[in-house]
């Protein structure tokens, strides 16, 4: 062998043991992050949580480990939050909707028609607005670190299609938990009961409630359309998902674990939101293919529902305070080129 080949070996063996351990001159500890969704593992949730795993175990060198709890195996979102808060949990991804009761700012994503799409979406939840709201999770003893897309929210039920607002008379819809949902719906003449999201198929099932509403994805991941006949597709409320860590164990991370749980968060938000939207796409005609029947909501209807909701945005606005939301409006009116 030559001398030049010899030294070119030992280079590359030098080389190839030092990439394990680049992390090492980072302060990376093993860890074991039990993170919790509600979701099935097929869902748009599930696969988002596999990239977030994967992301993190490959910028910590293999140190922080992830392991992916889901269908709500260790609860509903309500019981993980209080997890997350005592420190039994480290992580989790939900809805903000269910967050409202620990931090009331949170009621600001659950203004119906907030959002006309979802540039308008991103653009709000990632930039200021979206931060103060997050960081408000602080004093409740949750971080939190990324929104994801869990999507516009569409009504099915068992009773008939919904294409004018009297049509939900009387209809037992299951909605979250979480008053303004409740009082939104019973507004609309709803008969609104709230139950968590893992009660949810066997509550359609058993006819304990004939409706419900979510975005294309849930209903096709969590088989929703082999227990509702009618898909109304009144887009009514962009709901996001959140990403959120227990404060208690997060403050006893080093910087750069924590920035390797950002940035993952962050990266498989991108991924996620993309996968949601194209899978979106497509979902209606698979709701269909499965029988379905789908109707749209005329303009005109869905004005009157904005209507009908006046009230429960100034109930939201006195929430979350007046300042919150007219720089939200401020912000969207911008967008809106106004
Ligand atoms: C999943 C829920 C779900 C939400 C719901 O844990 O409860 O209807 O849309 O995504 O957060």
């Amino acid at each position: 062998m030559s001398m030049l080949r010899r030294t070119l070996l030992a280079t590359a063996a030098v080389a190839a043991l030092a990439a394990p351990f680049a992390s090492l001159a980072q302060d990376f500890k093993p860890r074991l992050i039990r993170f919790g969704y509600g979701l099935n593992e097929q869902s748009n949730q599930g696969r988002a949580v596999k990239v977030f795993a994967e992301a993190v175990e490959k910028a910590s060198g293999g140190k922080m480990k992830v392991r992916a709890i889901g269908a709500a195996a260790l609860g509903p979102d309500t019981q993980m939050q209080q997890a997350l808060i005592g420190g039994a949990q480290e992580m989790m991804v939900g809805s903000t909707a269910t967050l409202v009761g620990i931090s009331k700012e949170m009621a600001l994503w659950d203004t119906p028609f907030l959002f006309n799409n979802a540039k308008e979406a991103d653009a709000v939840l990632d930039g200021p607005i979206g931060q103060k709201v997050m960081d408000k999770l602080q004093d409740k003893g949750l971080v939190g670190l990324a929104y994801w897309e869990n999507g516009f929210r569409n009504l099915t039920n068992t009773k008939r299609p919904v294409t004018k607002l009297e049509d939900l008379d009387g209809i037992k819809l299951r909605v979250m938990q979480n008053n303004v949902y409740l009082d939104s719906f019973k507004l609309l003449g709803a008969n609104a009961v709230p139950l968590p999201f893992s009660e949810l198929f066997s509550a359609l099932e058993t006819k304990t409630v004939d409706g419900q509403e979510n975005p294309y994805n849930t209903i096709l991941s969590s088989k929703f359309y082999e227990v509702q006949k009618y898909l109304s597709v009144t887009n009514h409320v962009y709901s996001p998902w959140i990403v959120t860590v227990s404060k208690k164990w997060w403050d006893g991370l080093s910087k750069d674990e924590q920035k390797v749980l950002l940035d993952a968060a962050r990266s498989a938000r991108d991924f996620e939101r993309k996968d949601t939207r194209d899978e979106a796409a497509k979902a209606l005609a698979e709701l269909k293919a499965k029988g379905m029947q789908i109707n749209e909501l005329p303009a005109t209807e869905s004005a009157r529902m904005r209507e009908k909701l006046a009230s429960v945005n100034t109930a939201i606005a006195a929430n979350v305070g007046a300042e919150l939301w007219s720089e939200t409006q401020a912000a969207l009116g911008k967008l809106r080129g106004g």
